[in-house]
């Protein structure tokens, strides 16, 4: 991307609150690797609070694809990407959250319109064909500046602001229906955006977060990275991971144990049952 794209694309995130990407931050050969690795790393990821998958409901997510390597930080670091994330934020990002989601079953209500005002640019790489089959995200443009009046009251997550479709009819939509594998979308994190209903399972994409610098430097977060990945990061990457704020210092933020990346994922339906037990028995059990 030259100066005057990144110039171009800067503008229509700040007006929009969204920029769509089909031109060069993911390649397809990165797309099929991320596809190969996620294929592995799903049967070997296990399930825990820190870096395993929900079972019980229609997504899982493997919280920390740093720890699959190169591939993945070539792609949430991309020198571009960052580059267009400084030129936005006025000074250098970092990377406060990064997952690899894969939708495991259909969904009749999708993910509801909602915003989630933390500061935050959102970063969605998609490794599979968007449509509205397998679930595309839609995003309500402008509605990071002109919010509509208040957000419901009556949801029974309180993770994010949520919207009704209803509130939402003045607004133009961008759909990520009909964008091929390789789409990058960057996305103000306080623009209203939705997935609806979808069919078909099997979307996978990489969620990631990014704050400006000043506000990383007040955030808690985790990454978790081998060694061999940390010696291999080009300065300007191990700057956008926080590697260099002075928190790191006492180790709290990167985690570097193996054998938390190690595990046996078994995705068969008596294993999923078992796992919606153990959930039930941890959740209601009288201690
Ligand atoms: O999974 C998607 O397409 C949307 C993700 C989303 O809603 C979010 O990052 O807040």
């Amino acid at each position: 991307m030259n100066q005057k794209a990144e110039h171009d694309a800067v503008n229509i995130l700040k007006g929009e609150g969204l920029f769509v990407d089909t031109g060069g931050l993911l390649s397809a050969e990165k797309t099929d690797k991320i596809i190969e690795i996620s294929r592995n790393s799903f049967r070997r990821i296990r399930f825990n609070d820190q870096d395993g998958s929900s079972v019980i409901s229609s997504t899982q997510y493997i919280d920390h694809p740093l720890c699959f390597g190169r591939d993945v930080f070539d792609i949430v670091l991309n020198r571009e990407l960052l580059s267009l994330l400084c030129s936005y934020f006025g000074e250098e990002p970092v990377l406060t959250s990064c997952r690899l989601q894969k939708k495991i079953l259909p969904h009749k209500a999708g993910i509801l319109p909602h915003r989630d005002p933390d500061k935050g640019i959102g970063v969605i790489h998609y490794f599979t064909d968007c449509s509205k089959n397998t679930g595309a995200t839609q995003f309500y443009l402008g509605s990071h500046i002109n919010p509509p009046n208040e957000p419901l009251t009556d949801v029974k997550v309180d993770d994010a602001d949520y919207f009704s479709y209803v509130q939402l009819n003045n607004f133009n939509i961008a759909s990520l229906d009909g964008y091929p594998r390789g789409t990058t979308a960057i996305f103000n994190r306080s623009i209203i955006h939705s997935v609806p209903a979808y069919s078909i399972p099997g979307r996978i994409v990489i969620l990631s977060i990014y704050h400006p610098r000043c506000i990383a430097k007040t955030l808690k977060y985790n990454h978790l990275i081998n060694i061999s990945s940390i010696r291999c990061l080009e300065d300007y990457q191990a700057t956008s991971l926080g590697l260099d704020l002075p928190e790191m210092a006492e180790g709290d933020k990167i985690i570097l144990d193996k054998a938390q990346i190690e595990g046996v994922y078994d995705s068969s339906i008596l294993r999923r049952l078992f796992w919606v037990f153990r959930w039930f028995v941890s959740t209601f059990s009288i201690r």
